[in-house]
Formats: structure tokens, C-alpha cells, sequence
């Protein structure tokens, strides 16, 4: 092997991918990357370990994977040796489905996806659908492909709108959503915007009767905007609440911050909307929680009604490549995405065209706003 390829090994490929540049630099040529089991304590543990070589000196195109054999290099005894060749060979199979060469224009690419945390699959798949649309000439264009991969992001962003507000027209808006994502700080700053900017009648409603504090915190913003403001324990309560609120423009509704597991909250919830009989619901999320919970949150509470998204502290998160992925499994229209703790101004109407640039690591995600 030439002398200037380097192995690098680790759990994960955005961790090899690191490791690469922290010892290689960042214009160090990838040539391939595979999964590989490290030795037979992890195949044992089910732990996966990523292999990437790479170097400086090489100018070849990149390889996501190979299909070539795993070379090792920690022989401890013949049986363990006969054992990893038996890994070596299931792991073989598993690697069929991921050989793939990609041009060198393209690797880059793909490990922007990866750095914003993107998961392997769909980033290889995006790739897949650049490089299919690609003429030869094409793929000489670096600027090109990254623009169209930018698009096709694009395309999966479906987007709600900010909350329309006409007068002699009442809007009532729910925010909903597990606690601590910024339901809260989110409908002050939306009732700041409408009520301060756009000199709307604004009033607010907090089911959110859990725990005091949590009633407080929408009280201080009520009373600091000078909002009335409503506070709902019951189903029964609820209509009296929206009654009082009659000659309002937007009405903004704060919940508690249930347990998507308890099914029992989740139906209350359902009853409290149902009475108040919101126009919308927004599922507020935070973009920092990982896709798993992510998902699964969004699938709980979707049975509440829910129509559109809100993503919050875009300030926080490490990548926005988790975005996809959610947006495919919750089919729900993005509305708002938030990015600080300032109210009024930390808050923006999600924009397709930003979000896909910050999923790619284009754009700044506090350009978001
Ligand atoms: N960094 C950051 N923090 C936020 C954002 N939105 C809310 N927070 C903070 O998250 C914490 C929980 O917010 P809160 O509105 O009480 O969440 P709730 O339980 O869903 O009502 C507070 O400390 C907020 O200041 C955001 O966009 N970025
Ligand atoms: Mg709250």
C-alpha cells in the first residue's frame, strides 16, 4: 500500500471523517470508507466501527465504500483469526448494499451531509440522485452539483406560512409539544411580534396548570406586553376562557409540557383543543433533541391534531441533518423555526430556500431568523 494512504478507525463516520481532517487536513482525499468489524469483543457487543484511508498525497476519485476484503491487523490467536473471518464474511454481505464509487466532486458533498449529522443512508441517497442526474460535463462543476443538491433539499421542506391575522376574523393558534422546548418563550415572542409590531388585539390562554411556575412564566409576558390573559384547568373551563377572549384577533394558547409516553395526558390534551376548537396547532420541537425522539415525539402528539411544525433553538444545534428525515416520517409543514432566548426577536417564519442552505452547512443557522 502507498505510503501516503492512512487508516483511520472509529464508531461512527462523521468521527472517522474528524479524525481525517485533525490529522490530515481538510484537503485530504478520502479514498474509500466501510464498516468493519474492530475486532471480536465489538463484533460480539454489536458495536459498529467505520474505516475510513485517506491521504494527501493521492489525487483519485473517492469511494464511499469498497467491496474489498477488511485488512487486519490484530492476529491474537488462530481461533480468533478463523472467527474474524467468519465477521469478515457476514460483514461482507451487509457491505453489498453500500458499494458505491462517487466522483471526487461529489465526496464533498456527501461529507457536508454527514457533518451536519445527516444519516448515512439518506445522505448516500441525495448523492445517488445528484450523481443520476449528472451529464460528464456536469460533474466537472462543483458549484453545479452542490446547487442541485441544495434544491432537492429544498424540495422536502414543505412550508406552512407564518400565522395569518386578518381583523374581524378571531385566530386562535395552540402551541404544542414536551417540556422545555420553548413552547412558552415561543408564544411570547409571536404575541410580542403581534401584538407591539403589528398592532393586533392579542390574548392568551395557558393550560399549562401543572406547575405554577409554568403559569407564571406566561403571566410575566402577559402583563409586560399587557395581554389578557386566561388560565384554563379543565375542558369545561375552556370555552368560558375563549369566551372572554371574544374580540381578540389571535388568540395564543400555552399547554403543558406532557409526556409524549402518557397516553392519558395526551388524550386530555386532545379534549382541551377539541373545546377550545383551535384553528391551529403547532408542534413545537427542538432541533438540539436527536431524530429517534424527534420522530417519535412528533408521532405521539400528532394525534392531537397537529398542523404545523415549530422548530426552536437553531442557535444550539451542531446540524440541521436530522430536519429531512423528520419532515418525511411527520409529513408536517414547517411554520416558525426560533434561534435564542430574546423575545420578541428571536423568532423567524421558516424559510425553505435558508433551511436547506443550513442543512447543507451553507448557511449560518443564525441566518435563519
Ligand atoms: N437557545 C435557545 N433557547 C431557547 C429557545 N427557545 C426557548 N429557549 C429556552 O428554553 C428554555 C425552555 O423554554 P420554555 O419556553 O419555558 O419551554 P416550554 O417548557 O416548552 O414552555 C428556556 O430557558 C428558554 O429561554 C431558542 O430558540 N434558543
Ligand atoms: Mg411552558
Amino acid at each position: 500500500m502507498d505510503m501516503d494512504v492512512r487508516t483511520f478507525r472509529a464508531r461512527s463516520l462523521p468521527e472517522a471523517l474528524r479524525m481525517v481532517r485533525e490529522e490530515l487536513g481538510p484537503r485530504a482525499a478520502v479514498l474509500q470508507t466501510r464498516e468493519v468489524p474492530k475486532n471480536l469483543l465489538s463484533w460480539l457487543t454489536g458495536r459498529r466501527w467505520v474505516e475510513v484511508q485517506a491521504s494527501t498525497g493521492v489525487q483519485v476519485p473517492s469511494r464511499l465504500s469498497s467491496p474489498s476484503p477488511p485488512r487486519r491487523t490484530d492476529h491474537t490467536s488462530d481461533q480468533a483469526s478463523r472467527l474474524e473471518s467468519l465477521v469478515d464474511a457476514l460483514n461482507q454481505r451487509e457491505q453489498t448494499r453500500v458499494v458505491s464509487d462517487l466522483p471526487s466532486t461529489l465526496f464533498p458533498l456527501f461529507t457536508d451531509l454527514i457533518d451536519a449529522e445527516m444519516p448515512e443512508e439518506l445522505a448516500r441517497e441525495f448523492l445517488e440522485r445528484v450523481r443520476a442526474g449528472a451529464s460528464p460535463h456536469d460533474l466537472d462543476d462543483p458549484v453545479l452539483l452542490k446547487a442541485r443538491l441544495t434544491r432537492m433539499i429544498e424540495d422536502e421542506i414543505a412550508i406552512a406560512g407564518p400565522i395569518r391575522v386578518s381583523p374581524n376574523e378571531r385566530r386562535l393558534i395552540a402551541l404544542v409539544g414536551p417540556t422545555g422546548v420553548g413552547k412558552t418563550t415561543t408564544i411570547a415572542k409571536l404575541a410580542a411580534n403581534f401584538h407591539l409590531r403589528d398592532r393586533r388585539k392579542v390574548g392568551l390562554v395557558t393550560v399549562d396548570t401543572y406547575r405554577i411556575a409554568a403559569v407564571e412564566q406566561l403571566r410575566t409576558y402577559a402583563d409586560i406586553i399587557d395581554l389578557p390573559m386566561e388560565v384554563v384547568t379543565t375542558p369545561r373551563e375552556m370555552r368560558q376562557a375563549v369566551a372572554n377572549l371574544a374580540d381578540m384577533e389571535v388568540i395564543l394558547m400555552d399547554t403543558a409540557g406532557r409526556s409524549p409516553r402518557d397516553e392519558v395526558k395526551i388524550q386530555e390534551l386532545r379534549s382541551m383543543l377539541q373545546e377550545a376548537q383551535a384553528d391551529e396547532v403547532h408542534l413545537v420541537l427542538s432541533s438540539v433533541s436527536g431524530l429517534m425522539s424527534l420522530k417519535r415525539t412528533a408521532e405521539r402528539f400528532q394525534r392531537v391534531g397537529v398542523t404545523s411544525l415549530i422548530l426552536t433553538k437553531l442557535d444550539e444545534t451542531t446540524g440541521l441533518g436530522h430536519l429531512v428525515p423528520l419532515l418525511r416520517s411527520c409529513r408536517l409543514p414547517l411554520s416558525y423555526v426560533t434561534n435564542g432566548q430574546n423575545v420578541p426577536d428571536d423568532i423567524a417564519a421558516a424559510d425553505r430556500r435558508l433551511l436547506a442552505r443550513a442543512v447543507m452547512g451553507l448557511e449560518s443557522l443564525d441566518a435563519c431568523r
